[in-house]
């Protein structure tokens, strides 16, 4: 039996993974391979998992952890597609936040699973309204240590993706380019539009390679890793909604991040990534936040108006936990007035992330 293609596509917290794992999803499928995807959260209720099943594709999450952390449920998930839909390539999300994944993810499988699964080389997405800021050594709006995170993500790669290339000017470019090639001498460097699907074919060329990758474990100090992360403030919320007149699915949707940049741009807190899916049967909408110099964007349109839908937030900022709770509450009962809407709060979950425990870590890498 030929082996299972598991791609890990690594990155910050709204560099564009989701995004990027779909547009591969699709690349491969029209190529006739059957895809399996894994997400990954520190809590339940994510809004990838829900857009990418929306999307027609089928997604088994891990919830409550990194995959770090979780790696036997991450090979559990992998095995609990369905024999008959057994796919041959697994495209893998970990958490935004997450490093050292070629330490404690890529090599244990390698290793373990080594007849089962054959790995790609490991792509970190570059997102640049953060890592230009922390490249040129300004302030980013997060601490050194959330900077640190940053970095280290970068070093682990075996290519660093620019991302959003469609919007960043050529000037620029050129700059990312020089900054990258400065700190990260032997790291090749691809760009991508994820959202225009320019540079997917190439990424998949890079991907399919086979050869000395994975390799790059990371000298790492897990308490400014676990000090960084901790700094961010979680949260994932479900909230259902109900009129008694037909409502635009993507208003609200586009309403309620733009309502919270808002509030929260008062905060003095800096946003990794808020983002927030509408659905309702087959409707969805999906609206992003992801810098406090970004305004909200509707990111996918249903073009439908629904009496009811289901909403869930996922907010990930460098605030307090609870004080982002209470400000998504309040703005989801703000709108809810303004609209004339029922709110159900359903489900809520904020926290800061723990210190992670990795599962497995290998301190050098197997060459296999
Ligand atoms: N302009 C632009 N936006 C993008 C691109 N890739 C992703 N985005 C947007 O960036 C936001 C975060 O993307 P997402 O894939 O959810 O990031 P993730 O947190 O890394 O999974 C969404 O609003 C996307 O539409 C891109 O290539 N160009
Ligand atoms: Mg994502």
């Amino acid at each position: 039996m030929s082996k299972i293609r598991f791609i890990m596509i690594g990155g910050f917290l709204g560099a564009g993974k989701t995004t990027t794992l779909s547009k591969l999803a699709s690349f491969y499928k029209s190529k006739g391979f059957q895809i399996g995807m894994v997400t990954n959260d520190q809590a339940n209720d994510l809004v990838d998992t829900q857009f990418l099943r929306s999307s027609g594709f089928s997604v088994e999450e891990v919830p409550g952890a990194c995959f770090c952390c979780r790696f036997d449920e991450l090979i559990d998930r992998v095995h609990q597609f369905k024999a008959s839909q057994q796919p041959m390539v697994i495209l893998a999300e970990p958490v935004g936040s997450c490093t050292d994944l070629v330490a404690t993810v890529v090599q244990p499988i390698r290793d373990l699973y080594r007849e089962k699964f054959s790995v790609a080389p490991y792509p970190v997405l570059f997102k640049p309204s953060h890592g230009l800021k922390i490249l040129r050594k300004q302030s980013s709006g997060f601490s050194a240590k959330a900077a640190y995170i940053f970095r280290k993500q970068l070093e682990e790669a075996d290519t660093i993706v620019i991302n959003r290339i469609d919007e960043v000017e050529q000037t620029t470019l050129e700059e990312l380019h020089a900054l990258l090639e400065r700190e990260f001498p032997k790291i090749p460097i691809l760009e991508l539009s994820a959202k225009l699907g320019n540079g997917i074919p190439r990424l998949a060329e890079f991907l399919d390679q086979e050869g000395v990758f994975g390799q790059k474990i990371l000298d790492i100090d897990y308490d400014i890793y676990a000090e960084g992360e901790a700094e961010l403030g979680w949260l994932n919320t479900a909230v259902s909604i109900k009129s008694n007149s037909p409502f635009s699915l993507d208003q609200i949707v586009l309403q309620t991040v733009e309502g919270l940049r808002q509030v929260l741009l008062n905060s003095g807190g800096e946003v990794a990534h808020l983002k927030v899916i509408g659905m309702h049967q087959s409707s969805y909408a999906v609206a992003n936040w992801i810098s406090n110099d970004l305004p909200a964007e509707l990111s996918w349109a249903s073009h439908d108006n629904v009496d009811e839908a289901e909403l869930i937030v996922n907010a990930r900022m460098a605030i307090d936990p609870v004080v982002l709770e209470q400000e998504v509450q309040s703005c989801l009962r703000r709108l809810s007035l303004i609209y004339r809407l029922t709110p159900i709060f359903r489900q809520s979950q904020s926290l800061r992330p723990g210190r992670p425990t990795p599962t497995h870590r290998y301190a050098q890498p197997k060459l296999i």
